[in-house]
């Protein structure tokens, strides 16, 4: 019997396009991003000036298709643009993600062709900026239970409620807004999809709310109070809302992960430089065996981490399901960005809890990872649920 001849192999290297995007990306991220990294942390403001910048490169439309004059760069390209944007404050990926990975998402992934004609060009230039509005007082991890209402009045929905923790939600134009439109029915069919315009009577913005970091990227409640939507504004079918919610989370989580391995990344070269340059005992710390080991744990969680990233977005590329992965991608993604954080700092001693050095604030921007976008204990659950269907 003839045994099989030589596989051809699995193919792990990025097409010559993506090592392109990631190079531009980075040029971009230490040419503008960096020299404003102290101002957008000290004045909690992304400039404007910035913020131009970012939409003229194309990043606001990084992940859509190019006929409405997106970057079309697959899920694969779009984690590869985050993972190096992660190099950077985390409030530059912040308002990207909210807006390309879950807020303009949803409407990519479920909208009508009328509507996607309508805005996502403007998307897609940055011109209009989205937000994902799902997350309310008492519906948090529990998304089912949400309770703002739509109700269909003629030729319109009247949306009332109020959603919180809402990241852009105060500069955004338009947000996807998960409504209940049947209380009976719950996630099987009972909440709806909107695309509601923000710059109305019927929607107010709170304040800014007050964080422990993620500084220049502010979240807020919306506030709906009889707001008007047309009825063609729906994302998707009415009804099937939860499902439009789950699909764009799942989106997310992916490329919450990419951030957390560009992260990571830098923090590891910046703890490799530190531990090669600080003398103790005579010698530089990286030569200290305590020291080598967090760096070979480092570099080896990172390898895990972006292996994994790519291969969901491998995936999700293919158009196949991939909710238990990204569940995966972004429980372990988040944990070891802040594990990884918490011994660069180690390595930097007292010069890392000092402001200077950016690793304490590196250290409180990523203690939200494992909350938002769904806490690591529903990722738990969501790859538990999987296991044993
Ligand atoms: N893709 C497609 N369909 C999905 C899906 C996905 N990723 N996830 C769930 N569904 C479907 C299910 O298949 C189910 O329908 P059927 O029973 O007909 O198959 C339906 O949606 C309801 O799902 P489920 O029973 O799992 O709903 P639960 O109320 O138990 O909630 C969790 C599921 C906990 C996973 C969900 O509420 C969640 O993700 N919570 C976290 C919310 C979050 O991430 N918030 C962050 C703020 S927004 S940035």
């Amino acid at each position: 019997m003839a045994i099989a001849t030589k596989p051809e192999g699995l193919n792990f290297e990025l097409p010559e396009d993506l090592k392109l995007l990631r190079r531009s990306i980075r040029e971009f991220v230490e040419k503008e991003l960096w020299p404003v990294g102290q101002q957008v942390e000290d004045t909690d403001q992304i400039p404007q000036a910035t913020l131009d910048k970012m939409k003229e490169v194309g990043l606001f439309g990084l992940p859509f298709p190019e006929e409405y004059g997106g970057a079309d760069v697959g899920e694969l390209g779009y984690c590869v643009a985050l993972e190096e944007l992660g190099r950077a404050n985390a409030a530059f990926s912040n308002v990207i993600g909210a807006h390309c990975s879950i807020g303009a998402m949803a409407l990519h992934l479920d909208g009508s062709k009328e509507l996607k004609d309508k805005y996502m060009p403007r998307l897609c230039t940055g011109e209009l900026i989205a937000c994902f509005a799902l997350s309310e007082p008492n519906a948090g991890s529990d998304a089912a239970n949400i309770q703002t209402s739509a109700v269909r009045q003629g030729d319109a929905y009247v949306v009332n409620g109020v959603k919180h923790f809402i990241t852009n939600g105060d500069f955004a134009d338009f947000a996807t807004v998960f409504t209940v439109t049947d209380r009976n029915l719950g996630a099987r069919g009972g909440i709806t999809a909107l695309w509601v315009d923000l710059n109305q009577p019927g929607v107010k913005r709170g304040p800014n709310d007050k964080k422990m970091g993620l500084y220049g990227s502010h979240t807020c409640e919306l506030i709906f109070n009889d707001a008007k939507v047309p009825a063609d504004h729906v994302i998707g079918q009415v009804g099937l809302g939860f499902i439009t919610a789950m699909r764009t989370l799942d989106m997310g989580r992916l490329s919450l992960g990419a951030g957390c391995v560009g992260a990571s990344q830098f923090g590891l070269e910046k703890a490799i430089a530190h531990a090669k340059e600080r003398i103790q005992f005579g010698k530089p710390i990286a030569k200290q065996q305590a020291v080598q080991f967090m760096l070979a744990d480092i570099a080896t969680e990172i390898y895990a981490a972006r292996n994994m990233v790519y291969n969901g977005a491998w995936k999700a590329d293919r158009g196949e399901r991939f909710s238990m992965e990204a569940a995966m991608v972004k429980r372990y993604c988040s944990d070891m960005a802040i594990h990884v954080v918490d011994r660069v700092l180690q390595i930097f001693g007292g010069s890392g809890f000092m402001k200077e050095t950016g690793i304490e604030r590196g250290y409180r921007d990523a203690r939200i990872l494992a909350i938002y976008e769904g806490t690591n204990e529903i990722q738990r659950m969501i790859i538990a649920e999987e296991l044993i269907k």
